[in-house]
């Protein structure tokens, strides 16, 4: 029971596809007590049946991370039903259709600034306002992909997002070490999931890594929660500030 005694928060939840699925199942397996957020209504009819599979249906939050009133009341939700924290996953990513395929050069600043916004500057916000409530033992967690590192066919705007977001995990890691929190991101190899379904040709992505891995297999949810569960764990106690891949070794080949 590596993870008896802690709590935390899950944000992006959209199905049981869901990497963040994925990382609650491998917390929950391992004793933790998870929050959970969903985006909307139509996401809430989702992620309540997934809750109560983890015993968490009085964990459950509205939190869009596009508005900050949500993620204050999110702040005083969980401050009220569970108090210090020792981790927060950030499984979140947006960027309209538009700037995942086709010629990049035409990704337009409306476009730009969402995608920022959701999938990087989220981040910094949730870590701020739910800074007060990290135990000084607490791990975060967010998710990126090698297209932030290299250049991958049709990943465009969400390409530059990711190389912000991974930065962002080293400036936020150097930045709250003095407090005891670590930050780091998984990077995942190609899954099939909603956001995966934005993505151009996502098909061939998967075919790619599959053929160019060195493990010759794609990735499952239940193989990335394992490693998101380490990294929210004691037993990645001295580990902050790193991008740790999780893609069959896809990043390692030339
Ligand atoms: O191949 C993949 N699927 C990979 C995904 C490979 C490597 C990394 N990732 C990343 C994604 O970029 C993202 O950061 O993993 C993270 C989780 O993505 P996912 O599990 O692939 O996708 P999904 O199940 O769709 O969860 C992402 C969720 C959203 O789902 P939809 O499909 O509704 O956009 O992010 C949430 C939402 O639940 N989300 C938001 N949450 C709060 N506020 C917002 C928002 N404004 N926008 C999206």
């Amino acid at each position: 029971m590596l993870m008896k005694g802690k709590k935390g928060v899950i944000l992006g939840v959209a199905n049981d596809k869901s990497i963040a699925y994925g990382i609650a199942k491998a917390c929950a397996a391992q004793g933790a007590k998870i929050a959970f957020t969903y985006l909307n209504d139509s996401l809430k009819k989702r992620v309540e049946p997934i809750a109560a599979e983890f015993g968490s249906e009085a964990l459950v939050y509205p939190c869009d991370v596009s508005n900050p009133q949500e993620i204050k009341d999110l702040r005083i939700a969980l401050e009220k039903d569970l108090g210090e924290i020792d981790f927060i996953v950030h499984s979140i990513a947006f960027a309209p259709k538009e700037g995942l395929s086709g010629r990049f050069h035409n990704i337009t600043k409306e476009a730009f600034d969402i995608a920022m916004d959701i999938s990087v500057f989220s981040l910094i916000e949730v870590t701020k306002e739910l800074k007060p409530l990290l135990s000084n033992n607490s791990s975060i967690l967010t998710l990126t992909y090698y297209g932030g590192a290299k250049y991958i066919p049709n990943y465009n705007l969400m390409g530059v997002a990711k190389a912000a977001l991974e930065m962002t995990t080293k400036y936020l890691a150097e930045d709250l070490g003095k407090d005891g929190i670590r930050v780091n991101a998984i990077s995942a190899g190609p899954i099939r999931t909603l956001a995966a379904a934005g993505i151009g040709d996502f098909r061939f992505m998967l075919k790619w890594n599959e053929a160019h891995s060195p493990l010759k297999k794609n990735v499952s949810i239940d193989e990335v929660g394992n490693s998101g569960m380490y990294l929210l764990s004691d037993l990645s106690s001295a580990v902050t500030g790193e991008i740790h891949y999780v893609d069959s070794g896809f990043n390692i080949m030339g």
